[in-house]
């Protein structure tokens, strides 16, 4: 335990770790399982084009969101890229400035122009309002991010969309086994985009997926997402190729399988984040679930107050890296500043809240390798760091 200044690590003292703890360190299986499930794709000499384990995924996937289709792709990326395009539509899309920088790519793959909108300091998302104020002429679309394992009010913005006659997609990367009022992310708008990237509570090594209640769109995604004319659902001028191995199945099956196990042991950590952080003035931990929701517990998402703390964000997550905690500033710098063309013309004050969380906000480990015991070090920690402001905010003048 750190009492003193020079026990910091960033002051010459021992790191509080001796490895390096990650934000989403991978959810592993069963190595028993892993290795039947290996054997099975071995026997059957199958290991892509949509075989058994996709298909058996597929079915799942849609079961398991309550959707009537999924589809199963490579990547978060390409799902959305995917999603996107099948829409059909082109023109400018309303999209968050406050999101990973995937989601505006995939808009620009498939064609299409994003639009930059500030974010809702209260849940750091879209809000219909924010969206209603940015519409011009040439908006055809809304693409909406549910962050962090909570939604982006897909309510509100599907009553916008049907008003204004606008496509609605979602980006659900962080979504897997949300919901909202009761109904189940994955559920919303035209289609909702998912990772299963190997740092998601649900991974399949590289991974992700697309879900629908649409028919004709379902028959699109899956016609899309394969090159090959004999998977053809219907007849499309775009094609690629954004098909799931059975490999990559494998993992995500045993994952779903996984599942619960994995949100229970996400929220216990997110529990005792909550009581090892309560008395630290200037450090909030952000709540996930509102009543009617369900999180999965994805991020541990804590917005840091400079002001009262006196230490920035930034050096914080410093002085942490040094005692080997692996914190992350998601999205830093905001869309705006690492895609400056996106923000040409708009006035700085127009993207205020995205600015101000991207200053504020720091993301603290979780996943299979941060025990309850390590979380509880990781706060106790922080309330030292805190202590200790005065003397660490020093040193760092002296060393510049
Ligand atoms: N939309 C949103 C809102 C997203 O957040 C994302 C991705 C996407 C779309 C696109 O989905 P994908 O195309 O990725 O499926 C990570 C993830 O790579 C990324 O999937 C995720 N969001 C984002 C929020 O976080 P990085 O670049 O910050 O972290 P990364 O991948 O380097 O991993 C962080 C740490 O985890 C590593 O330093 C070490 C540890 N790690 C990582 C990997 C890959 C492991 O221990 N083992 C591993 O195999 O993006």
């Amino acid at each position: 335990m750190k009492r003193r200044y020079e026990d910091f690590a960033v002051a010459g003292g021992r790191p509080e770790f001796g490895h390096p703890l990650h934000v989403g360190q991978i959810n592993l299986p069963p190595w028993e399982q892993v290795e039947q499930a290996f054997r099975g794709i071995f026997s059957r000499r199958y290991f892509a084009n949509n075989g058994p384990l996709v298909q058996e995924l597929d079915r799942r996937l849609a079961e398991f969101v309550g959707a009537r289709h999924a589809v199963a792709v490579t990547n978060g990326t390409m799902a959305l890229m995917i999603l996107a395009r099948s829409l059909g539509v082109s023109g400018g899309v309303l999209v968050p400035a406050f999101t990973f920088p995937a989601t505006v790519q995939a808009l620009q793959w498939a064609g299409l122009q994003p639009v930059l909108c500030d974010v809702d300091y209260g849940s750091h998302m879209l809000s219909a309002g924010i969206v209603e104020s940015r519409l011009r002429p040439g908006i055809v679309a809304i693409l909406g991010v549910h962050a962090w394992g909570r939604a982006c009010d897909p309510v509100a913005l599907e009553e916008l969309a049907r008003r204004r006659n606008l496509a609605l997609i979602f980006d659900a990367c962080h979504g897997i086994g949300c919901s909202f009022q009761q109904r189940s992310i994955g559920t919303f708008g035209k289609g909702e985009a998912f990772s299963l990237h190997a740092t998601k509570i649900m991974n399949a090594c590289e991974g992700g997926f697309i879900t629908t209640n649409d028919d004709a769109m379902a028959d699109r995604l899956r016609t899309m997402r394969s090159f090959h004319v004999n998977e053809t659902f219907t007849r499309l001028p775009v094609r690629t190729n954004g098909k799931m191995s059975e490999a990559q199945a494998a993992f995500a099956l045993l994952s779903l399988d996984q599942f619960a196990e994995n949100v229970a042991a996400n929220r216990a950590r997110f529990e005792s984040y909550r009581s090892g952080l309560a008395g630290i003035d200037g450090i909030r931990l952000v709540e996930l679930e509102r009543e009617g929701e369900r999180s999965n517990f994805q991020y541990i998402v804590v917005d840091v107050d400079e002001a009262t703390i006196g230490l920035s964000r930034d050096e914080i997550v410093e002085i942490l890296f040094a005692e080997n905690i692996v914190a992350k500033r998601y999205f830093w710098p905001g869309l705006h500043k690492s895609m400056p063309g996106l923000a040409a013309g708009m006035p700085a004050a127009a993207l205020a809240t995205t600015e101000r969380l991207c200053r504020r906000l720091l993301q603290l480990p979780s996943s299979q390798v941060t025990g309850t015991a390590d979380v509880e070090r990781i706060c106790r920690l922080l309330q030292e760091v805190v202590t200790h402001a005065g003397a660490l905010s020093r040193r760092r003048s002296s060393t510049e």
